[in-house]
């Protein structure tokens, strides 16, 4: 039988509950569709910050690398750890190390949700950079603690990166209705972005079956909200992408129905599958966090092994899920029911 070796990082807070959800559902999907899946947990998290001073073991990457896949629930506790110390401990070096490039992020109303928007009738894939832009890290302060401090935080643009995410994109656009939407701030922007327009536009000629448009974040941050349904696969950088994503979770009904994947194209490294959410400390202990964008980044994680009937049985059974009015309010349903049921409908 195929076996899948998989690590599993639940991480912090709800992290926590929705990945045991995730990872039953994803146990129930393989099972009835004859391949296994070995889990491997690793408790790296900020509780293990505070055990050892570091987010994961020195060799932490080197561990990770020898797994088909990663699903990772969520990294956060900020009343002990500073947000910016877990985030570049965990994280963004396993996005950067292992290549994952390409932040794949669906937006849609799943059956049963309404979100707040007029229009329902919007059907969006985000791709946001993944290992560079305004994320890289470059950057430091100098004369700290005083008046005369400075704190620089460089935005690093590559050719072979941006390049890469825009091929990414117009790929998917390819797949999917055709159209892709380049987002940047490239008139106040001036060397960054206008750098990314010029090889948006560059690839435009060579993709001459998509339509491209050009927006600036701000026009893309109304657009998603007054007019979606023109929308369909959206390209941006790293920090932009991380918002509108916000957003897109916003219009799909919150971001318990947010999911995604970090994806290494090339497949020279494992890829990561993560909902978007944080870790959640103000219901963390409630047990009421909702664990559909987890298992949706799980069906994503079987989609990109090449398990594409099983994520199918799983985004089905999802469906079937809200589409009874499970999970489609927050808190209405505890973790455990929403899982129950979705278990329910694969079985
Ligand atoms: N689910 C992963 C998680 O904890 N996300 C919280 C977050 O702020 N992530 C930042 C990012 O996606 O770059």
């Amino acid at each position: 039988m195929k076996t899948y070796s998989i690590a599993l990082l639940p991480g912090d807070g709800i992290g926590n509950a929705v990945t045991e959800a995730a990872w039953d559902v994803l146990q129930a999907a393989a099972k009835a569709s004859d391949f296994a899946l070995e889990g491997t947990f690793f408790p790296w998290s900020c509780d293990f910050y505070k055990q050892t001073g570091a987010m994961m073991p020195s060799d932490g990457i080197e561990t990770l690398r020898r797994f088909d896949a990663i699903l990772l629930g969520a990294v956060g506790w900020p009343a002990e750890v500073p947000d910016s110390v877990s985030l570049h401990g965990l994280l963004l070096p396993i996005r950067k190390a292992f290549t994952q490039y390409a932040n794949i992020r669906p937006h849609r109303l799943l059956p049963g949700v309404s979100g707040p928007l007029k229009s329902s009738a919007f059907d969006i894939v985000c791709i946001r950079e993944n290992t560079e832009g305004e994320y890289s890290g470059a950057g430091g302060r100098i004369h700290q603690g005083t008046l005369n401090e400075v704190a620089i935080e460089t935005s690093i643009f590559t050719w072979k990166g941006v390049e890469r995410i825009l091929r990414f994109g117009f790929e998917q656009a390819r797949a999917r209705n055709g159209r892709l939407a380049s987002v940047t701030k490239s008139n106040a922007q001036r060397y960054s972005m206008v750098f990314w327009d010029e090889i948006t536009q560059m690839l435009a000629s060579e993709y001459s079956d998509i339509e491209v448009t050009s927006y600036h974040v701000d026009a893309m941050a109304a657009r998603m909200v007054m007019a979606p349904e023109t929308l369909d696969v959206v390209v941006a950088s790293n920090l932009f992408g991380d918002i509108l994503t916000d957003l897109g979770a916003a219009i799909q009904g919150g971001l318990g129905f947010a999911a995604s994947a970090n994806i290494n194209p090339d497949r020279t490294a494992p890829s990561m599958f993560e909902p978007v959410h944080g870790s959640a400390p103000d219901i963390a202990h409630l047990g009421i966090a909702n664990p559909i964008a987890a298992i949706w980044s799980g069906a994503m994680m079987l989609d990109h092994l090449g398990e594409k009937s099983a994520a199918q049985r799983i985004m089905a059974a999802i469906e079937a899920t809200t589409g009874a009015g499970i999970g489609t309010i927050p808190g209405n349903h505890t973790t455990q029911t929403i899982t129950k049921s979705v278990l329910q409908t694969i079985a």
